[in-house]
């Protein structure tokens, strides 16, 4: 290619190549990024946004997290070297939490200022707790302004539809809501109140088959118990004959 050409003539080529190789050695894990302990929709959760590095070797100063619509409140863990802001916002239309309060206003974001900068060389991880929405394939995204002591980088590029979070240069920390694992606390619990609501009027399904289970396994155990003692009473009155004839 002529490119290259003119690269190697003005002798840049060494720099351009070497700018590739670090963009290839350069992971993922180096970017802020948000590791959820869940991703079950519906599921309490706890979120850590790790980061890497600084802004081209500055060091960082304040980390601003902004907090998906579809997620209403979050708890953020505290941290010994930042002083911890959460910022509001009302709601347009009120809402009812799983504890039946009204919700008027929900968590837009939560900024973690350094009272001691986090040099380059080092990383931090900054966990936020929240409950995820009900909505099993919706990715959440957390826009992410990094401020450094000189210059910063928004964390803030969203891949559009069919493109890949990979080809993002700064792309926001993100992750996707998996299939609800049934061990939830709101959902569930009023799951189980119906089961035992059903169970007390008519045919008893899930709780009733397990009882049936334990009955008959326990009939089980007692009947071998049954048949070892009677081998033990038959065998004893087989010796009570031999003796006595
Ligand atoms: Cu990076």
């Amino acid at each position: 290619m002529s490119t290259a050409r003119t690269f190697a003539r003005l002798g840049a080529l060494p720099v351009a190549t070497a700018a590739i190789a670090l963009s290839l050695v350069a992971p993922a894990s180096a970017h802020v990024t948000a590791t959820p302990s869940t991703a079950a929709a519906g599921a309490y959760t706890v979120v850590t946004f790790s980061v890497g590095h600084g802004c081209e070797g500055s060091p960082t100063t304040k980390l601003e997290i902004q907090v998906p619509e579809s997620v209403l409140s979050v708890t953020p863990s505290r941290n010994p070297f930042y002083d911890v802001e959460k910022t509001t916002e009302k709601l347009a239309d009120p809402v009812t939490d799983a504890h039946g309060n009204e919700v008027t206003e929900r968590t837009a974001s939560i900024v973690y200022t350094a009272t001691t900068p986090l040099p380059d060389g080092q990383r931090d991880a900054f966990e936020l707790s929240f409950q995820l929405p009900d909505a099993e394939g919706e990715t959440l995204a957390f826009p992410t302004v990094q401020t450094c002591e000189e210059g910063e980088t928004g964390w803030t590029q969203v891949p559009a539809d069919g493109q890949d979070a990979d080809e993002l240069e700064t792309p926001a920390p993100a992750f996707e809501i998996t299939a609800a694992s049934g061990e939830g606390h709101g959902d569930d619990a009023s799951t189980a109140e119906s089961t035992s609501a059903t169970s007390e009027t008519s045919e008893p399904a899930g709780q009733a088959a397990d009882a049936g289970d334990d009955g008959s396994s326990a009939l089980g155990w007692a009947g071998l118990v049954a048949g070892l003692l009677g081998l033990v009473a038959g065998g004893l009155a087989l010796a009570r004959t031999r003796t006595t004839s």
